[in-house]
């Protein structure tokens, strides 16, 4: 209690001296935002250049004496440490101190850390620039992973478990670029597949097979060069659910991150999580569409960038579209979506007359809330699939964002416009 009524003391008497104190928290020098009952949330980012551990623990001192609430906390190598080898790290830390401590607060900080700095609020998120950066949108959900998931199909089955891990090993150390990873699969992966592909197949006989067949799992690398001929769409291996910033921000590179591992044998007509099955028979006869390609980048274009709330908004409406679309055709409803597509269970169900329909509009679909255990209770029905495409790109060509993205196909890289 003592040392830190006198850290305190310090900072006051400091600025009583006047010695370098900020000015007042809004409009002065220090970002304040979201300011109620008495705190405020900042977002700082310093820098810890020598010894490295000492300055950390100091600052985190100064983060107990003034009671500061973390809510975030990051590093990254330092600006220094790329010129000079210096190995200093760049700290980010968000969260809540009361209003009335927020300068000497920060000038605590000041004392114990370099380059001490308040970054606003509405800094627009980070996205990949080029295609490299793709590498760094691997924020994987883990809510589905069967180590982790009592209810998953695999939880009780440890050599599923296994076999699980050291598929998401090869996406783990995956860089872009390289030749996708090649899967030996066993016996019984390849009759889940066959189950999977043969009942489907006769549930929809008349569609585009990319090469497949029922005798072996197709491998993501021959699948990758004939998307890349057809579209210029590509694949990259990934471990399981990702965020879905990370998963749609790929799709403005003409990259599809794609699962390699199978669901489990005792579950076939349905997996709540994607696999190789949902990504071959659901998404790859899309993406090997030239329109439909297109279609794709715009959507991962459009959320670069974007807000939570813009991206949320997008990432459902790709889910009652991409993922579990219906739309009239001849006069009949027909499923186009890639989850009912790869689902034996759920393509029936939802063809069935039990689920709720209702029209598809991007305004109100944007909103639905959706849950992804098991069957939607709701699917909406576009007049057609050409609908569904124009409407949603008209949706997504609407987010406001204070800059502009053009992709330059020759480098595969960004040209990002008119930012601040
Ligand atoms: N991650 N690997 C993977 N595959 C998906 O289909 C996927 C995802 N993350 C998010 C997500 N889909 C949904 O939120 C879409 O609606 C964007
Ligand atoms: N439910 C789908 C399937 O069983 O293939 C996967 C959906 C992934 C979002
Ligand atoms: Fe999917």
């Amino acid at each position: 209690v003592g040392r830190k009524r006198s850290l305190i003391e310090n900072a006051r008497k400091e600025r009583a001296s006047g010695s370098s104190c900020p000015g007042p928290s809004r409009g002065g020098e220090n970002f304040v935002f979201e300011e109620k009952e008495g705190t405020v949330t900042l977002n700082i980012l310093f820098a810890l250049s020598h010894e490295k551990n000492a300055g950390f623990f100091k600052t985190g001192k100064v983060f107990e004496t003034f009671e500061a609430k973390l809510l975030n906390i990051e590093s990254r190598p330092g600006r220094k440490s790329k010129n000079s080898g210096c190995d200093d790290l760049e700290i980010f830390m968000r969260c809540e101190v009361h209003s009335s401590d927020t300068d000497i607060f920060i000038n605590s900080l000041k004392r114990v850390a370099d380059d001490v700095r308040t970054i606003p609020e509405e800094k627009v998120p980070w996205f990949p620039r080029k295609i490299r950066d793709l590498d760094k949108c691997n924020l994987l959900i883990t809510k589905y992973d069967p180590d982790m998931d009592q209810d998953h199909p695999g939880f009780s089955d440890p050599e599923y478990r296994k076999r699980r891990r050291f598929i998401a090993e090869l996406a783990a150390n995956y860089k872009q670029g390289e030749p996708l990873p090649r899967v030996e699969y066993t016996p019984e992966e390849v009759a889940t597949w066959r189950e999977v592909y043969r009942t489907l197949r006769t549930i929809y006989p008349d569609v585009q097979t990319c090469g497949y067949g029922e005798d072996s799992i197709p491998q993501l690398r021959k699948v990758s060069a004939f998307l890349k001929e057809k579209t210029g769409f590509q694949l990259r291996p990934v471990a399981g659910l990702l965020s879905a910033r990370d998963f749609l921000a790929s799709l403005a590179f003409r990259v599809f991150q794609c699962t390699q591992y199978i669901r489990h044998a005792s579950a076939p007509m349905h997996s709540p999580e994607p696999d190789c099955c949902h990504e071959l028979l659901g998404h790859i006869p899309m993406l090997a569409d030239k329109e439909f390609a297109q279609f794709s980048q715009e959507i991962g274009l459009a959320t670069l960038g974007a807000s939570d709330e813009d991206i949320e908004r997008l990432s459902t409406l790709y889910w009652f579209t991409v993922e579990f679309g219906l739309c009239k055709q001849n006069g009949t409803v027909k499923a186009y979506g890639a989850g009912l597509l790869s689902s034996y269970g759920e393509l029936i169900y939802a063809l069935s007359n039990e689920p709720e329909y209702k029209p598809f509009n991007p305004e109100e679909t944007a909103i639905q809330p959706y849950q992804d255990q098991t069957f939607q209770p709701v699917y909406f029905v576009s007049e057609s699939f050409e609908d569904a495409k124009i409407k949603m790109r008209r949706y997504s060509s609407s987010i406001q964002r204070p800059f502009s993205v053009r992709y330059d196909p020759f480098t595969c890289s960004l040209e990002v416009l008119d930012q601040p």
